[in-house]
């Protein structure tokens, strides 16, 4: 029983770190309380850390998920040691020669976890470093042995885990998730026969041909080397220089400058394999193939006002965003379809299959749907899952093989090669997250941080001391597509390679006309940050190409006139395509209405909290997450009832919402009202496409607000709803069904 010196700090929880008490911390002194659960009240009591995940509630679980369980550790109820387990009996202070003496060479416990934290960041990906990811399942709806014998797809109802992980490409690893840029959608199969990863962009083409410009391509669109300026941004010179000296990539650049790349969501974007696959059947005959994963939540993005905004009003948008959707149970889902098609039908295209510029309009060949993914669980550590998965082209299983894509080619060397260096050797295919859930046996050995224990003395092939196993599996093992080749070894490309137009001006003339501005806005705030005139002239000589009005509004935007046409490098064909509606986004609205939408209630003291409470309970039973907010925390109380405010208006600004009630009695009077977020708040609601409810006197706001009461044109808005507020239910079955819709793009106007 030791007292603590008089005029010492005193701290209930760690007074063993002060003066004498420090040498002789009272037994059991950094012991839980004995009333947590599952705690043990004496030290004999306490059993070694279990492997198996104890005492976490498995939500959503998935069987690749419960295979990491083996992996899962759990410190509830355990006591703290050293990687070796040896228990560690004071955490607070290192071992020193006398209180205030030096620290002395042989604190072997300060040194361990000193060391292990000055080596504890690995090098992030060298591109896609900023992602996030999730566990889930893929389900066959057919039998597809006629195309493959890939296992995924053996029959209905089959069920194969998977691991997701989506990214943006340029931004480091703590770089905001709304910038514009391509997202990646790479998904591992962990199928019976072994893993298969689909690493895939939320954009069906790519900016170059050939593996060849990849490294020039992102040095380009990286930080520039002398500044390390700007981040996660292609809005700067040394992009638009390569890009505008690379035809190639023009296609891909109005993909880039349209809204794919400022997703609402990572749920509701639509993945794509990029290159042609071939599928392979059991008896060796084979047909391409093109991956398209459709969001069940349809596909919506945000406008660019509001992505600009939300990488400061929060960085993790996306992040967050699909972690809240499936902590809430609100699984993120997306349809897989294939185009299938043979080489017959492939040599008939007017564009070259091989070449990933191009993609193969849904009018040539439709979608088979012929599976769902279902994403139901979150990780449970970051790094150990999603920092630490390693995604490779090269990882493909029986019944799926490569085409000729350069582009392809030079990324199944590629994958491999960067997680050696990313992940420390040869060996990160034993890390839990990536380790197939089929058996594993060869004779690689050895390497840095070997798990696995191989047992007997054989580590060759063909032998007999071993049985002659490990066996090779013969034709039920991955036998390549036994293509015909015979061809000369050069360094070129097919001659449909050089058509670098005609489907930039497909996928042009298959936008809606805000979707057109958009882009044109985009080109427009992208060149205003190139410093070098030429550059900008350069780009809009591609875009003469493609389109004079799109030229003509880009070059106006950029002040100067419309440059002559970028002369082709060589003959090519220009083919006239006719437009394809689904490139349009506006072409997926999605299934599931308000679910998940994210809908402020802006309310004051005035407020009337019944009705309050029931819009909000109304909204959250159709699943939108609703936040009341208020210019303070506080509780807003008549008539007996009383409604809580959520958060207060200086902490959520308006763009992290998908559209805004505001409540009765919020009125020019009314403190709301008295503060300039509001009626900012409003005004970028508005402005932003989102639907607004103004209920009884908060009406008035709209002056205040600049908020006009009919579109630009002079007519109706159709999604800024004026109701009395006595009615809730009826109020808000207009706007249930405009926040369902897309958004009022008509708003927008310079
Ligand atoms: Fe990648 N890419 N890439 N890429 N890529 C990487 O691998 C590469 C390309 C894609 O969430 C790297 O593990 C080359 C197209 C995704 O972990 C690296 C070429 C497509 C991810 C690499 C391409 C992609 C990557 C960096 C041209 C869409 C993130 C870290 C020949 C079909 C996966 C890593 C994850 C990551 C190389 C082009 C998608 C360096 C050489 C086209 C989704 O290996």
């Amino acid at each position: 029983a030791q007292t603590l010196a008089e005029g010492m700090p005193f701290n209930s929880t760690k007074e063993c770190e002060y003066g004498e008490l420090a040498l002789r911390p009272a037994e059991g002194a950094h012991l839980p309380p004995p009333s947590w659960p599952g705690t043990a009240s004496t030290i004999s009591e306490i059993t070694p850390s279990a492997k198996a995940g104890a005492g976490q509630p498995l939500a959503g679980a998935s069987p690749a998920s419960e295979s990491l369980d083996r992996a899962r550790t759990d410190a509830t109820g355990q006591r703290l040691t050293t990687n070796q387990g040896v228990p560690i009996a004071d955490n607070q202070n290192s071992l020193k020669a006398g209180l205030r003496g030096p620290t002395a060479m042989e604190d072997f416990i300060l040194r361990e976890k000193i060391t292990h934290f000055d080596h504890e960041r690995i090098p992030e990906r060298v591109v896609h470093a900023r992602g996030s990811g999730a566990h889930g399942y893929f389900e066959s709806l057919v039998d597809l042995s006629e195309h493959t014998r890939a296992t995924p797809f053996a029959q209905p109802g089959k069920i194969t885990p998977v691991f997701v992980r989506f990214s943006t490409v340029a931004g480091e690893r703590g770089s905001a998730d709304t910038v514009r840029d391509v997202r990646g959608f790479a998904v591992k199969f962990y199928t019976d026969e072994g893993n298969w990863d689909l690493v895939g962009n939320n954009i069906p083409v790519f900016f170059i041909q050939d593996a060849m410009k990849f490294p020039d391509l992102i040095h380009a669109v990286k930080p520039e080397p002398n500044n390390g300026i700007p981040q996660a941004a292609s809005a700067h010179d040394t992009f638009w220089d390569f890009a505008s000296l690379s035809p190639e990539a023009t296609h891909m650049l109005l993909w880039h400058t349209s809204d794919r790349a400022i997703p609402r969501s990572y749920r509701m974007m639509q993945g794509f394999g990029v290159h042609t696959f071939r599928l392979v059947n059991a008896e060796g005959v084979s047909v391409f193939c093109k991956f398209h994963w459709t969001p069940v939540d349809g596909t919506h993005s945000l406008v660019w006002d509001e992505a600009t905004r939300l990488a400061g009003a929060d960085p993790d948008f996306h992040r967050r965003d699909l972690w809240e959707a499936i902590e809430a149970g609100e699984f993120p889902e997306w349809e897989l379809g294939l185009q299938i098609f043979d080489e017959e039908l492939a040599d008939s295209f007017p564009f070259d299959v091989l070449d990933p510029t191009k993609l193969v309009p849904e009018e040539l060949v439709p979608l088979t749907p012929v599976g769902r993914m279902v994403l139901n669980r979150n990780p449970d550590n970051f790094f150990a899952e999603t920092e630490q998965v390693a995604f490779c082209t090269a990882h493909v299983v029986p019944g799926i093989d490569f085409s000729n894509d350069p582009l392809l080619q030079g990324r199944i060397h590629s994958y491999l090669d960067t997680q050696i260096s990313r992940l420390g050797g040869a060996n990160f295919h034993e890390l839990p997250i990536n380790a197939p859930l089929a058996p594993l046996h060869n004779n690689q050995r050895d390497g840095i941080h070997r798990q696995a224990i191989p047992r007997g003395r054989v580590a060759y092939e063909p032998n007999s001391l071993g049985g002659g196993c490990p066996f090779q599996a013969g034709m039920a093992g991955f036998t390549s597509f036994a293509e015909h080749i015979a061809a000369d070894k050069v360094r070129g490309k097919p001659e449909k390679f050089a058509d670098h137009y005609s489907q930039a001006r497909l996928f042009w003339q298959s936008q809606t006309p805000p979707e057109q501005q958009h882009i044109i806005d985009a080109f427009r705030f992208e060149l205003a940050h190139v410093q070098t005139p030429a550059i900008r002239q350069r780009v809009v000589s591609m875009l003469v190409n493609v389109d004079a009005r799109l030229a003509a509004q880009v070059a106006v935007g950029l002040g100067f006139e419309v440059p002559l046409a970028m002369p082709a490098v060589g003959p090519a064909p220009d083919v006239q395509y006719d437009p394809s509606p689904g490139l349009s986004l506006l072409s997926r609205l999605g299934e599931k209405g308000i679910r998940t939408r994210k809908i402020a209630i802006l309310a004051d003291a005035d407020s009337p909290p019944d009705k309050v409470n029931l819009m909000r309970d109304t909204l959250r039973e159709q699943g939108a997450n609703v936040k009341v907010i208020a210019a303070r925390l506080q509780v807003i109380s008549a008539d007996g009832e009383s409604l809580a405010v959520d958060i207060p208006l200086s902490a959520s600004p308006s763009v992290l919402f998908d559209a805004v009630i505001v409540a009765d009695g919020v009125t020019i009077e009314q403190e709301l009202d008295h503060n300039g977020l509001a009626l900012e708040f409003l005004k970028l609601q508005y402005r932003h496409g989102k639907p607004l409810l103004m209920t009884g006197r908060a009406q008035d706001l709209l002056p205040a607000a600049g908020i006009p009461a009919a579109l630009p044109d002079g007519s109706p808005d159709p999604a800024l709803f004026l109701v009395g507020g006595d009615d809730p239910a009826a109020d808000l079955a207009p706007f249930i069904k405009a926040l369902s819709g897309q958004r009022v793009y008509a708003r927008e106007t310079d």
